[in-house]
């Protein structure tokens, strides 16, 4: 069964979602409940909500009270521990691991003082306009929460430890050596056709048979397991957990496994491979949120060889930030380097790894709050989301250097990795979807066949509503599919819009078909979200996550892009909370 919205249902869902979302509060209509379990709903209700970093891994940190002086609020280690804890799950992604500020505002005590215990407190309680969650009316904290997190923010907040050298190499494990593993694929999996799909609660990746949908392997890897990304020979997979830890899996094992493993902070988000010919599977880098920095691994054994501190001044402002976060890594095609986004300094870093003794760095002055991104279908630009300035930054790899900065006309672009193809009027484009409102936006990428539009918003129009994260086609695809995983609306959030690019014309709002890929999976219990689409090899098939709670049943649907109609509904009790995916070859060879 396919539904096609009309464009009045379509108007109603955006302006519904909307209200919701700008209401700031969790706002949830009794029939559209959150998701149970879900940690995201911790961060209050919109989407962008919902969508901030928490800290989980260093929240289990335990914390001593920094000196007390005369005048601080009595409490007690065992409530500084707690508000700690609460601290960081629910308001560091803002506000910054030491207060100091990020998309909040700095919380540090010389300016709560200022505020006072009594604004503080109603400040928690019913939140703020500019995007602070009603913790308190909401009923996300309980009154003594409020009261003790009023008071915890008055005294001198208690500073995470650091992550070095000596800590990396008593986390790092070769399970089995270079000299030990097979010298030639001894498994029938056709491996570029393999999934790689993040358990995320599980803490573990499900290898998933893209020819026979079968489960080949469920391997554990680091805590809240993010993403995945394929080595530049497509023989090694590479995971890392939200607690930094990293797992190597080799491929070609009859049961693909873990070869070597590492911790390299103690919260981080993204993780690659040196693609550039001539150094393929050479490196391996990670980049952290805590501490904030980035580490340069062997790519045979994740030995680390190099740790770099992205501590620095911001980009326009030129003040100190104590704690720029490491976003997303890509490797470039033209050059021995590494593209890492530095989130709160607002700085693109090159990374010429050729000679890691005498390392050279372009460092580009971007836009703040660098996210995630892609690269062009030529992989020569980079372009990737400034999300909380609504923002996209366009980066020449080939050159090394800034080419653009350009406003969507959205809030909040959220791309993944973006999606490229060829418009009938603009030529090559690359799209993004945003978290805070409903639309698409598509920039022009050809700046040699198509100057005019090269750079610019050439269109945007509307897809299902706000909250989409993931958009995606594939080169072999006539469809353009985008989701809406942290909609308010449990239908909209379930759902996918596919827009067929040949029908795309210039001036003309695009028709789109909605698929029921939640009501497909036929889960009977929880609210679901869809998320994150990703073809196969050959891009004839595209796979959602339909993601429940950790205690539910979620499920993998896989499409036929052709016909857009049901192929099969993967289900095991093992897919725990199914989040991203990636195919081997289109991960590895950077085709989105
Ligand atoms: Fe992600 C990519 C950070 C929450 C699923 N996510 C990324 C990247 C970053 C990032 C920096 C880019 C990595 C790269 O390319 O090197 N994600 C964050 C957060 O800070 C945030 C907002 C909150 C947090 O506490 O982690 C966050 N992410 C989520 C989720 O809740 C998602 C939807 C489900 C999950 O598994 O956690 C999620 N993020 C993903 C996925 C990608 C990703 C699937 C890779 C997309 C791709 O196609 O490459």
């Amino acid at each position: 069964m396919r539904i096609k919205l009309t464009t009045a249902k379509r108007a109603l869902l955006g302006s519904a979602a909307m209200a919701i979302m700008l209401a700031g509060g969790p706002g949830w209509a009794e029939d559209k409940k959150p998701i149970p379990d879900d940690p995201k709903i911790s961060h209050g209700g919109s989407p962008a909500d919902r969508y901030e970093p928490s800290m989980t891994t260093l929240a289990e940190i335990q914390v001593q009270i920094p000196g007390r002086k005369d005048g601080d609020p009595v409490m007690t280690q065992e409530e500084f521990q707690t508000g700690t804890k609460i601290y960081f799950e629910r308001c560091a992604g803002c506000h910054g691991v030491l207060r100091k500020g990020a998309t909040g505002k700095p919380l540090t005590p010389d300016l709560t003082r200022e505020y006072g215990y009594d604004h503080l407190h109603s400040f928690i309680t019913y939140g703020s306009p500019a995007g602070m969650p009603n913790w308190g009316t909401s009923g996300e904290l309980s009154e003594e929460q409020v009261d003790l997190m009023a008071r915890y923010l008055l005294l001198e907040p208690p500073a995470p430890p650091e992550f070095g050298m000596p800590e990396m190499l008593e986390s790092w494990k070769v399970i089995v050596a270079p000299e030990d593993r097979p010298t030639k694929k001894m498994n029938d999996i056709d491996i570029e056709n393999l999934m790689s799909v993040t358990l995320r609660d599980a803490g573990e990746i499900a290898l998933i048979d893209g020819d026979t949908y079968e489960i080949r392997e469920v391997i554990k890897t680091g805590y809240a397991v993010h993403i995945s990304r394929i080595s530049a020979s497509g023989r090694y997979l590479f995971v890392i957990g939200r607690d930094a830890r990293v797992n190597m899996i080799d491929l070609w094992m009859e049961h693909p496994s873990t070869v070597a493993e590492i911790k390299i902070g103690m919260e981080a988000r993204s993780v690659e491979t040196s693609k550039m010919e001539g150094w393929e599977d050479k490196y391996a880098i990670a980049g952290a949120y805590w501490p904030p920095q980035y580490v340069i691994m062997d790519g045979d054994t994740l030995e680390p060889k190099k740790i770099v501190s992205t501590r620095g001044n911001i980009y326009d402002e030129q003040t100190y930030h104590p704690e720029p976060r490491v976003a997303a890594i890509l490797s470039s095609h033209y050059r021995p380097e590494f593209i890492v986004n530095v989130k709160e300094t607002g700085k693109i870093l090159l990374v010429d790894y050729t000679d890691l003794k005498n390392l050279k760095t372009t460092e580009i002055e971007a836009e703040r709050f660098l996210h995630d991104g892609g690269l062009d279908s030529t992989h020569r630009y980079f372009i990737t989301a400034a999300n909380a300035r609504g923002k996209l930054v366009v980066i020449d790899t080939k050159e090394g250097k800034l080419t653009a900065i350009t406003e969507t006309g959205g809030q909040t672009p959220h791309p993944g990795r973006g999606a490229n193809f060829v418009h009938p009027d603009y030529g090559p484009v690359w799209a993004t979807s945003h978290l805070g409102d409903e639309s698409v936006a598509l920039i022009g990428t050809d700046p040699e066949g198509h100057p005019e539009q090269a750079w610019k918003i050439v269109d945007s129009f509307y897809a299902l509503g706000g909250g989409s994260l993931f958009i995606k086609t594939h080169p072999n695809s006539e469809n353009l599919y985008v989701d809406a995983p942290l909609n308010p609306d449990a239908e909209t959030s379930a759902s996918v819009a596919v827009f067929k690019i040949s029908d795309m014309k210039q001036g003309v709002e695009p028709e789109f078909v909605t698929l029921p890929i939640g009501e497909w999976a036929g889960i009977a219990d929880g609210q679901p979200r869809v998320v994150q689409p990703e073809f196969n090899k050959n891009g004839t098939e595209v796979w959602f996550s339909v993601w429940n709670a950790k205690d539910k049943e979620s499920a993998i649907v896989v499409v036929d892009d052709k016909t857009l109609e049901l192929k099969q509904v993967i289900k095991d009790p093992r897919l725990i909370t199914p989040t991203g995916k990636f195919n081997v070859l289109n991960t590895q060879k950077d085709v989105y």
